[in-house]
């Protein structure tokens, strides 16, 4: 990954080629539906490409909708909680799009060819202008959501993903056991007591 300090302690980087999730990361939105978005002038682009925007070319699975915001419009995306760190697929990168990254540690403004110094030709084939932005916080720094702006035609994204994983059935199993583990010495200890 190619690393940009945004601030003090808030890092981005972008992997060329690759898709979201990366291992450590589990999807919260894949903009099949309009779901945990608001702004306005943006849609859930259903594929083929078009003027209207194009399919970030290694998003998996391959070929299903994802979030256009077109020019002048803005959508706002929830985390769903506060996160360390968050990581989406962002297509054809292009030099007239905005990320705006919310958490504690203020707003923090990601700008394709300023303070993020990538390939934004808006190529939609190209792995230098298609693949995984990630953000990460190194001083405890949660963060809640992104806001995408464009000036044009279009900012592309699809399959945002938080960090950690989603609890394993065994680890929910585990935490059923050790409750009623507690539940059952809580009630030995009364009996003991009412026997005394
Ligand atoms: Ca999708
Ligand atoms: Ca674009």
């Amino acid at each position: 990954m190619v690393g940009a300090p945004a601030s003090a302690a808030v890092l981005f980087g972008f992997d060329p080629g690759a898709a979201s999730p990366e291992p450590g990361y589990h999807v919260v939105n894949a903009f099949d539906v309009a779901t945990g978005i608001t702004g306005s002038n943006f849609q859930i682009k259903v594929p083929p490409s078009d003027g209207n925007g194009a399919l970030p070319a290694n998003s998996i699975p391959a070929g299903t909708p994802y979030l256009s915001v077109l020019g002048g419009g803005f959508a706002n995306v929830s985390l769903g909680g506060l996160f360390s760190a968050f990581q989406f697929d962002w297509g054809s990168i292009d030099t007239y799009n905005t990320l705006t990254i919310h958490g504690t540690a203020g707003d923090v403004v990601v700008v394709p060819g300023g303070n993020f110094p990538n390939q934004a030709d808006g190529n939609q084939f190209a792995a230098g202008t298609n693949g995984v932005f990630t953000v990460v916080g190194t001083a405890g720094e949660k963060f809640t959501g992104i806001t995408l702006a464009s000036g044009s035609n279009s900012f592309e994204i699809d399959n945002l993903a938080v960090a950690g994983g989603v609890p394993e059935p065994a680890a929910w199993t585990m935490m059923i056991l050790g409750f009623a583990a507690a539940g059952s010495l809580i009630r030995r200890r009364r009996a003991m007591a009412a026997t005394v």
